[in-house]
């Protein structure tokens, strides 16, 4: 099978100009598969999730059916769907939100029904204002339609959906934050242990909280049942997941592909994918998950793109978006850039990420300014210490919650590949790129 064969999941509609309506998603099996699901007992429905190994796809990988089952125990207060998406270059989500809203509608009230849950809420990122205005629309003809709200056809389940815009806040994606955030507080993560949302979420409920695209996915699970899921990929990785590609290619954007069964190199070279780098230029390293995550190099390009087959470099396939670099990148500035919106999107309660990514951020400009010194380097490493002790992967936390300890990644992985282009700018008194 090649790249472009592959099968489409959740961009199955993305070829119609009109897919964000009732009348398109109507026309092409749409809450079909909630009527399936309506035939089934809940259990059903969250066994068939459990089966189809579908892992989170919002950074973290968690599978949802595991997620699930720490509360199936019985009727459930809340699901919570995370659709805040704010990591830089991850757009992945901002599609199926604004083409495919019927679909992501069509998930939650699948995901309720395994839950028993009779209120659901779908946090969307308050900068996307078509998105937005999308679901809310789609929200409106599912109620009229009798897909959401008392007694979904006719099978005596309801549910309420309420859509949330976010507050301008890349921390409101954190999971707990958001959960302040909906309860009208400022986007303080909370201390995990105890607040995991499983056992205190929304309003100190237990509460499930699932992304976007793990939603998106559940319409076509149920009518084409777990084996057809798990019959794609490999390992733990079925299915497909959407890829957000950005950076130094001839064809950004984004990507459903089958996992495992692609690479990052088809991924970045494929004529109908990204098309390889413009002018034919050498590929310096690529970010493979998320801003957070550790870079990898050309000698990693034929990795699977697979849950632990990205996991087992010591970096994460996590939120899905891929960006290149290439031979005209300086290594200095994309960490500086990096870590500067990191220290900007601190939300101060924990030191080390407060103060240590202000100082980082520093540093790291003055030596891109050509006001470096050689043990800035070892001051560079020492502070990322600090913030994530022993520089490694998965980070070692200090913090609430992951930010902080995302901080040292881009550093680390800049000095460790590129320390002689590091060394350079101290040398010469500032970039070599201009
Ligand atoms: C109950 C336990 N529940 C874990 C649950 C937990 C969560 C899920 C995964 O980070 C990553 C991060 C970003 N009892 C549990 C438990 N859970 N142990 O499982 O948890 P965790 O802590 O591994 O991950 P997380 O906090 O969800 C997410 C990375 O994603 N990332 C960021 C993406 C950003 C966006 C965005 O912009 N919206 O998606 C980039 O890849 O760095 O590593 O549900 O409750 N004992
Ligand atoms: Fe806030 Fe950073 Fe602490 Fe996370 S690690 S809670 S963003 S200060």
């Amino acid at each position: 099978m090649t790249v472009t064969e592959a099968p489409r999941i959740v961009t199955s509609r993305m070829g119609y100009e009109d897919s964000h309506t009732l009348a398109r998603f109507l026309a092409t099996g749409g809450y079909e598969g909630l009527r399936k699901a309506l035939q089934m007992s809940p259990a059903e429905v969250a066994a068939e999730v459990d089966a189809a190994s579908l892992l989170g796809r919002g950074g973290a990988g968690f599978p949802a059916g595991r997620k699930w089952s720490m509360l199936r125990k019985g009727p459930l207060p809340y699901l919570v769907v995370n659709g805040d998406e704010s990591e830089p270059a991850t757009f992945k989500d901002h599609l199926l939100i604004e083409r495919d809203p019927h679909q992501l509608i069509e998930g939650v009230v699948i995901a309720a029904y395994a839950l028993q849950v009779a209120q659901a809420f779908i946090y969307i990122r308050g900068e996307f204002a078509l998105g937005l205005e999308r679901v809310q629309e789609a929200l409106n003809e599912a109620y009229e339609h009798g897909a959401v709200g008392e007694d979904i056809f006719g099978s005596g389940f309801s549910l309420d959906i309420v859509v949330h815009p976010g507050a301008g806040a890349y921390i409101c994606g954190e999971e707990t934050a958001l959960l302040e955030s909906l309860e009208g507080k400022r986007g303080f993560p909370r201390i995990k242990p105890p607040y995991f949302p499983a056992a205190i979420g929304l309003y100190g409920q237990p509460t499930v909280v699932n992304n976007v695209e793990t939603v998106s996915n559940l319409p076509w699970i149920i009518r084409q049942g777990a084996a057809a899921f798990t019959a794609l990929g490999g390992g733990r990785s079925a299915g497909t997941r959407l890829f957000a590609l950005a950076g130094h290619v001839r064809r950004p954007g984004v990507y459903e592909l089958e996992m495992v069964k692609t690479t990052f190199r088809d991924l970045i070279y494929d004529p109908s994918l990204g098309g390889g780098i413009p002018e034919d230029r050498a590929l310096k390293a690529f970010i493979p998950g998320g801003v957070s995550a550790p870079w990898l190099g050309p000698e990693h390009l034929d990795t699977p793109l697979g849950q632990d087959e990205v996991a087992a470099l010591d970096t994460m396939l996590g939120s899905g978006s891929v960006v290149v670099m290439d031979e005209t990148t300086c290594a200095v500035r994309a960490a500086w850039r990096i870590t500067k919106f990191f220290h900007r999107e601190s939300c101060g309660q924990c030191t080390p990420c407060r103060e240590g990514g202000g100082w980082l951020e520093k540093v790291l400009r003055r030596i891109e300014d050509g006001a470096g010194r050689e043990e800035d380097l070892d001051l560079l490493m020492d502070v990322c210490d600090n913030i994530a002790p022993g520089v490694s992967w998965p980070p070692a936390q200090t913090t609430i919650c992951v930010l902080g300890p995302s901080i040292p990644s881009s550093i680390a992985s800049g000095i460790r590949m590129f320390r002689d282009e590091f060394l350079q700018h101290v040398k010469e008194g500032g970039c070599p790129h201009g």
